[in-house]
């Protein structure tokens, strides 16, 4: 099979395209990627010189661009977009253009040239699960984005359904829960404390820490990515979450200095976001209907993901860099 991805030099396409050759090694994969700040060029370059793996700088709105490669692959599995709520709050118009506009010029592309078409979407465009309630998100929960992120996102998923209600296009969604592991940029939750802790800083927790989010372990997230792609039914929608369903952040924080063997003093209370969700995610349709479950549980995720990002902070050094930047103006903002 000959594959689009985009967005493969972040965080899960990165994960995915390297799952994927282990498990598919005849495949061949494109990967059109515009390096943004979250891309990492170094992520996959053991597939480099491999005749199976090409590697395409490009932005998702090029039209020009996408038809020419859409017109050689099968099937297209796109992750590529803007991924950060609290950048998303900053300044939401890249938001829309990649994660909207984009979209829509890659499911153009995919109807012109009958191209199976795989959308990577997120829990949070359902909106919040009120904080002492036992509720998931499941498949017919109604969609309530938040933030201009969860905003953009819910827009891309409505366009990939109309897309496949109004001109029959061959394409599936799957709406992910918070995905945790190796490559993934230290602006988020668990790189930005794990590397804080090396480095012997503070651990910014939001408001009072409470708010909680269902973790998947990225490997858990291609595997199940992988069932809807051989698997999945047309049409579809499936959402994917982790063993443990919502998990407060300071109960999770706590956990990370368990295994990191520190004390709780550099736990220090900031600012909270605006709109700060609450996630938890009923994976029961996938796993019924696919035979997908989760593998790794939050303690064996989180001791593998502590063990790559101490024996890998080269990888994350100048990155951190830009990240703790943003964070100083974006408190400056708010102030
Ligand atoms: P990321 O920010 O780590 O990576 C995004 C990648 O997309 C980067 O390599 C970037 O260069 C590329 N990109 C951005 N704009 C582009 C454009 N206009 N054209 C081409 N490439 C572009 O994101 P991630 O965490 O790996 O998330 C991937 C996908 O999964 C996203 O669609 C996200 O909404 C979704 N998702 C993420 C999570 C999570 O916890 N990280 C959970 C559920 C769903
Ligand atoms: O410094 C921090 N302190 C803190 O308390 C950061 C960066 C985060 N938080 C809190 C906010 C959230 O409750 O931790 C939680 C996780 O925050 P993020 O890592 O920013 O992730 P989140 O907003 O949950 O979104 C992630 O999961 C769903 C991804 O970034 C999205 O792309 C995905 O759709």
């Amino acid at each position: 099979m000959k594959i689009l991805i985009t967005g493969g030099l972040g965080f899960i396409g990165t994960n995915f395209i390297k799952y994927w050759f282990k498990n598919h090694p005849n495949d061949h994969i494109i990967n059109l990627d515009k390096l943004t700040y979250a891309a990492n060029p170094k992520n996959l370059t053991e597939f480099e010189n491999s005749p199976n793996y090409q590697f395409v700088k490009g932005d998702i709105l090029d039209e020009v661009l996408v038809d020419q490669l859409m017109s050689q692959v099968e099937l297209v599995v796109h992750f590529a977009a803007e991924s950060h709520v609290d950048r998303s709050i900053g300044d939401p118009s890249l938001f829309v253009k990649t994660n909207v506009l984009g979209t829509y010029t890659l499911l153009n592309a995919a109807l012109k040239y009958n191209v199976r078409f795989h959308h990577i979407s997120t829990d949070e465009v359902f909106g919040s699960i009120a904080i002492d309630s036992q509720d998931q998100f499941s498949e017919s929960t109604p969609y309530d984005p938040s933030s201009p992120y969860s905003a953009a996102k819910a827009s891309s998923d409505h366009f990939v359904r109309a897309f496949i209600k109004t001109f029959k296009l061959q394409a599936t969604i799957t709406n992910c829960s918070n995905n945790y592991g190796p490559y993934q940029h230290p602006e988020k939750l668990l790189p930005r404390f794990i590397s804080n802790i090396v480095d012997g800083k503070k651990l910014p927790v939001y408001g009072q820490g409470l708010n909680f989010r269902d973790w998947l372990y990225v490997e858990d997230h291609c595997r199940a990515i992988e069932a809807v792609i051989l698997k999945g039914k047309i049409g579809e929608t499936y959402c994917v979450g982790g063993l443990k369903g919502g998990t407060r952040n300071i109960d999770l924080i706590k956990m990370l200095l368990k295994v990191m063997g520190k004390d709780e003093s550099c736990i220090e209370y900031v600012a909270d976001r605006p709109a700060h969700d609450n996630y938890s995610v009923n994976w029961s349709k996938i796993k019924n209907e696919l035979g997908w479950e989760p593998i790794y549980t939050l303690e064996t995720g989180l001791q593998a993901t502590v063990d790559w990002y101490v024996q890998n902070q080269e990888w994350w050094k100048e990155t951190k860099k830009e990240a703790e930047e943003f964070y100083k103006i974006l408190s400056a903002k708010k102030v």
